[in-house]
């Protein structure tokens, strides 16, 4: 079977920020780190092109939706590959066989009877494309009706509209938030979030409108071309349409359907746990195995300006840091699931602890030693020669694999990272307990087993923090002199140690502190 993950689609009404840049980030990681443990993974990634937002935005910009649709899509895809987001297609949900599968899944609903025309009148927000009940809306100072959730405006709308039966699910959405996968896992998480959904349901289903007639950018409802999709129908069918439906019966749907996971944010739970699950079961299809919500990123810092180097653009990030220490930096430092904020300083101070002190230099002093003492010539080392130390070490970064599986399997991205840094900061521990450097005199051949002990970590490590890091661990493995063919790096091979003989050259730094630019430390003034 393959691995089949998703992000949610962004509207490209405008360009992406760093709420955007963690989402890609996240899921790319856990397709890297599937891909490396041996599974087969289709990574989808797109654009949510359709509604009235973009139709309104482009009419601001004197543009038609289409054309806005071009140049953001064009954007968010760019800043996929800038970081280095490892996707198998980026959908957009003006692709042509996403007209077909949204359309099938209409077809689908209404032949299940769950479709019917009727008239809407209600509370909408354009900005959160939602409707929302009259209590779950506010009055504000200025007179005007805001969603008290989001505090986006909404707008009294009385139209013609079908209706998805949505309040015959109750009963068995509930059921599915309480039936675990055969691995443990819920179906929806992190637990407050399902918590959420549940009582959402629990406190009664109504209806749902999906469909408009006010306007016409949207995918056109079989049959009755006044309507168009209401666009979360449309925008939902985009997981479908790239598992190959309606073609339900191809190798490649039954690969990719259900799909593993839905990798999105915490603002959209609703539509994936209560409305996307219950579209599928009416049109008579398995559910996503996993909907996992992330939190929001704040930016703490106070100003942000773009002359202190102080800002919330991906790009911006990127250039400062580093792409390697930003992917690090938001797995690392945010609990995966709750609410995060980041700063220029809390992101070099994690540049200079985590990485260049934990981790680069234990690679630099290893390598280096190897390199002046053993003519960068890996030792050969037998079982016999292992001390408690050493092999108690090598017993924890073997169980650090199990411990990562485990954590991204719940999409605990933080304790993954965790895993992984808990070892670093052992190895640092025992390599300053064992002081290899007054070994080279005392006894070399324990110098020897030291460092390769530590090497073999390290190796260990790197393989593991690949998905967090491409680029950098993979010239840790070029510095440890582990082979660049592929089978040499995945997780498959973890057991098969770094060969006697292998020959290290002097290393370069891969993990440079942070050096503050001249003209002023970024974020801190
Ligand atoms: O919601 N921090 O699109 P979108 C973290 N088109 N994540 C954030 C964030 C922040 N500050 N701001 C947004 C949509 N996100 C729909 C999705 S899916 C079938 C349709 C996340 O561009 C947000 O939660 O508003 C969502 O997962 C993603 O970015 C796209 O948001």
């Amino acid at each position: 079977m393959t691995f089949y993950l998703t992000t949610a689609i962004a509207y490209p009404n405008g360009t992406p920020h760093i709420g955007h840049a963690y989402e890609y980030i996240a899921a790319d990681t856990i397709a890297r780190f599937k891909r490396l443990d041996g599974e087969d993974v289709f990574f989808m990634t797109g654009t949510d092109e359709h509604g009235l937002k973009m139709q309104q935005t482009a009419q601001k910009l004197g543009m038609s939706a289409r054309e806005l649709a071009d140049v953001n899509a064009a954007k968010f895809r760019d800043l996929q590959d800038t970081l280095g987001s490892s996707y198998d297609r980026f959908i957009r949900t003006t692709d042509p066989d996403h007209t077909a599968a949204s359309q099938a899944l209409w077809q689908r609903m209404a032949d299940a009877g769950d479709i019917y025309l009727d008239s809407y009148s209600g509370w909408y927000s354009v900005r959160d494309e939602a409707y929302y009940a009259e209590d779950e809306t506010e009055v504000r100072a200025d007179g005007e009706r805001y969603a008290t959730a989001t505090g986006t405006p909404v707008t009294w709308t009385e139209e013609e509209s079908y209706f998805f039966r949505l309040s015959n699910y109750a009963d068995r959405l509930l059921e599915w938030y309480d039936t675990p996968g055969e691995d443990g896992i819920s179906p929806v998480g992190p637990d407050v979030r399902r918590n959420e959904v549940a009582s959402f349901v629990r406190s009664g289903l109504k209806d749902l409108s999906i469909s408009r007639t006010t306007f016409d950018w949207g995918i056109p409802v079989p049959g009755d071309d006044k309507h168009v999709m209401y666009v979360w129908v449309d925008a939902l069918t985009n997981y479908l349409t790239g598992a190959g439906f309606p073609d339900v019966d191809s190798e490649r749907f039954r690969e990719l359907w259900p799909a593993d996971v839905h990798i999105i944010g915490k603002d959209i739970i609703r539509f994936h746990s209560v409305y996307w699950p219950a579209f599928l079961m009416s049109a008579g299809l398995p559910l996503p195995r996993r909907v996992h919500a992330h939190g929001f990123l704040f930016n703490k810092g106070e100003k942000m300006s773009k002359s202190v180097g102080n800002v919330v653009d991906p790009y911006d990030l990127v250039a400062s840091f580093g792409l390697d220490t930003l992917r690090f930096f938001l797995l690392r430092e945010i609990s995966y699931g709750q609410d995060g904020s980041y700063s220029a300083d809390s992101i070099i101070g994690r540049k200079n602890a985590d990485l260049a002190n934990e981790y680069g230099n234990l690679v630099q002093r290893s390598a280096t030693m190897v390199v002046k003492n053993l003519d960068g010539v890996v030792p050969t080392v037998s079982a016999a020669d292992l001390s408690a130390d050493d092999r108690d070490l090598l017993d924890l970064a073997e169980a650090a694999l199990g411990r990562a599986r485990a954590a991204v399997d719940r999409q605990e991205l933080h304790r993954y990272v965790e895993a992984l840094w808990s070892v670093l900061g052992e190895t640092n521990r025992y390599f300053s307990a064992q002081q290899p450097w007054k070994l080279k005199k005392e006894d070399p051949k324990r110098m020897a087993t030291v460092l390769f002990t530590a090497l073999e970590v390290l190796r260990q490590i790197s393989i593991l923090a690949q998905p967090i890091m491409p680029e950098s661990a993979g010239r840790v493995l070029d510095t440890l002199g582990v082979a660049r063919e592929q089978s040499a790096r995945t997780f498959a091979a973890l057991d098969a140690p770094l060969p006697a003989g292998t020959r290290l050259e002097a290393p370069t730094p891969i993990f440079p502190r942070y050096e503050a630019p001249a003209d002023g430390v970024a974020g801190t003034s």
